[in-house]
């Protein structure tokens, strides 16, 4: 055995040290701390999702949030997203879908009643927001089950529900939802991850038989369903802004030679369903994946 391997663990276990030494030296000190301003800025808001001893499986999500400028002051304003009760809950208070005016002084006011976003029609889940007719005004998508809902700022601090009008409840279960505007029109389209297919009468049993050890199923004991792509058939901009369109988007030639992504994205978004593309991968992340791979489509 010569030097070399006689020393060479040593001199490994030196290197090592000096390394560590030296990266415990360079690790910057935060400059920055963030503190908890919740209570003191005004948001008292607890999100609610009416869960049962029956495990229905929408009650296993969260709420969405956005940070929007709804009423165009300059100054962020909080859109909470609440699940709320779905019609087996019993006694359940909803918190409902809760907007949050910032004043001047850096505190929120609920304005919820005023701006006509109280009482959502649907169990919500997610939220984009976007000026989807380019009025200049943000407008709201919230998704949920069994259906989502859009609602468009009117300009004044109010809002009015405008889903049936532009065709863009996804009925059906939806959780995740992006504004792009993917074919470059200068409209923005919307893209609406959905989850599974499931509703109240398919609810099997899991967990174990006996008093409180019930348990919520695996997403994947459910059929997986499409996601949805909205263009946005609007031409003009104000005079016409309810008419976002629910055409589903069919690919070009073109899009299919520019990029053989494109062909995954496309069976993807028209229908062949999430677990297609890997069973060891969630359902959710798969929705994450979707919004994603629109998106760069739309850079094509
Ligand atoms: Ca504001
Ligand atoms: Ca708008
Ligand atoms: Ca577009």
């Amino acid at each position: 055995m010569n030097w070399f391997h006689s020393h060479l663990p040593a001199r490994l276990i030196v290197l090592s040290l000096t390394l560590t030494a030296r990266a415990q030296l360079s690790v910057p000190q935060a400059s920055v701390v963030f503190t908890d301003v919740t209570q003191s800025v005004g948001l008292h808001w607890t999100h609610v999702n009416g869960a049962t001893p029956e495990k229905y499986l929408i009650e296993t999500m969260g709420g969405g949030a956005a940070f929007l400028d709804y009423n165009r002051d300059g100054r962020l304003d909080i859109l909470l997203v609440d699940s709320g009760c779905h019609k087996f809950s019993g006694n359940c208070k909803p918190s409902g879908n809760t907007l949050y005016r910032q004043n001047a002084d850096g505190v929120f006011t609920d304005v919820t009643q005023a701006a006509g976003l109280a009482g959502s029609p649907t169990y919500g889940m997610g939220v984009a927001v976007g000026d989807y007719d380019n009025d200049g005004f943000p407008d709201i998508y919230i998704t949920g089950f069994p259906r989502s809902v859009l609602y468009h700022n009117n300009k004044d601090g109010t809002f009015t529900d405008v889903t049936q009008k532009a065709g863009v409840s996804a009925e059906g279960w939806s959780t995740s939802a992006a504004w792009f505007d993917y074919d470059h029109d200068g409209q923005p389209d919307l893209f609406v991850g959905r989850y599974m297919e499931w509703n109240y009468s398919r609810n099997p049993y899991c967990g174990e038989h006996r008093p409180g050890y019930r348990s919520y199923c695996h997403p994947e004991q459910f059929p997986s369903i499409s996601s949805r792509l909205f263009h946005n058939n609007e031409t003009t901009t104000m005079a016409h802004s309810q008419k976002l369109g629910s055409r589903l988007v069919s690919p070009t030639a073109r899009m299919a030679k520019r990029s053989p992504a494109w062909e995954w994205t496309r069976r993807m978004l028209m229908g062949m369903g999430f677990r297609s593309f890997g069973s060891s991968t969630s359902t959710t992340n798969l929705t994450t994946s979707s919004i994603t791979m629109a998106m760069e489509l739309s850079r094509m």
